[in-house]
């Protein structure tokens, strides 16, 4: 009995009114679970290659969604930040949106080294910035900067390096119109996450402005916005492309029957 006493609020999580990092906790989790029924459902509407890109899509809103009812969990229960399941969160869906780079440029010859070097570039800035939130919370600010670095290589990728050619040498306007809103999201929803590293209190550059739940209201709010709306991104194009390959056939079949 006394065991089932102290399990209770591990098992429930407690939401207090004013609690707003707890609502966007929970606001996460279910906007998470629910892209991700979306994105699988979705997945019979496209044609070949472009499944590849919508699974990619619903895994990355799938592993947030597990992590979000943890952390969601642990914040109600704690009023703490959950800085473990974040990071293993991150850890595995920022590569996974190179992954998502990569498998729309694949048709126009990137090669894996791409792949390779934006996954290195986003562990990079992840361990980095793990340790700058834990370990050595003390110089926060000289880890946000090495984190950077990371942060810097993937956004070199995008708006200046390889990627960035493959998509202006593609000669695909619906490609091209969807890297470059992938491009913005990197350069402007993913700015979001090293202010709400900021808010990391005394050493932070940021701390005296914003309290220490400012951090998790943050992280909440870009993860939503990055998370879904790449998946709303590639599923928008994967959409498009298909009905082009599809438009083509049927003309195809047209012709053939005219002829
Ligand atoms: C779905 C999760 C995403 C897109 C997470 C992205 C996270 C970042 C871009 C984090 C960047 C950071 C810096 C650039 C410096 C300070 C430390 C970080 C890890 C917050």
């Amino acid at each position: 009995m006394d065991v089932l006493v102290n399990l209770k609020p591990m098992l429930l999580a407690q939401l207090q009114s004013g609690d707003y990092v707890g609502f966007t906790f929970f606001i996460g989790s279910m906007a998470m679970a629910a892209a991700t029924v979306f994105f699988f459902f979705q997945f019979s509407q496209v044609q070949g290659k472009w499944k590849d890109s919508m699974l990619v899509s619903g895994l990355i809103t799938f592993i947030a969604a597990v992590h979000y009812f943890y952390m969601r969990d642990f914040w109600a229960t704690n009023q703490a930040s959950p800085t473990e399941f974040r990071y293993i969160d991150w850890i595995l869906t920022v590569p996974l949106m190179c992954v998502e780079f990569y498998l729309i440029l694949r048709a126009f010859g990137a090669k894996q080294g791409l792949l390779w070097r934006m996954i290195f570039y986003s562990v990079w800035m992840l361990v980095t910035g793990y340790l700058g939130e834990t370990v050595f919370r003390d110089q926060s600010p000289l880890w946000g900067f090495i984190s950077t670095l990371g942060y810097a290589g993937i956004l070199y990728e995008v708006w200046l390096g390889s990627a960035k050619r493959l998509s202006r040498n593609s000669n695909d306007p619906k490609l091209q119109r969807a890297f470059s809103t992938l491009a913005w999201f990197v350069l402007v929803g993913w700015a979001i996450y090293p202010i709400g590293y900021m808010a990391i209190p005394e050493s932070g550059w940021l701390a005296g402005v914003l309290d220490v739940r400012s951090m998790d209201l943050i992280y909440n709010i870009g993860d939503a916005v990055n998370k879904i709306g790449f998946g709303l991104v590639i599923y928008s194009l994967a959409v498009g492309k298909t009905a082009e390959v599809e438009g083509i056939s049927a003309e195809a079949g047209a012709r053939e029957r005219v002829g």
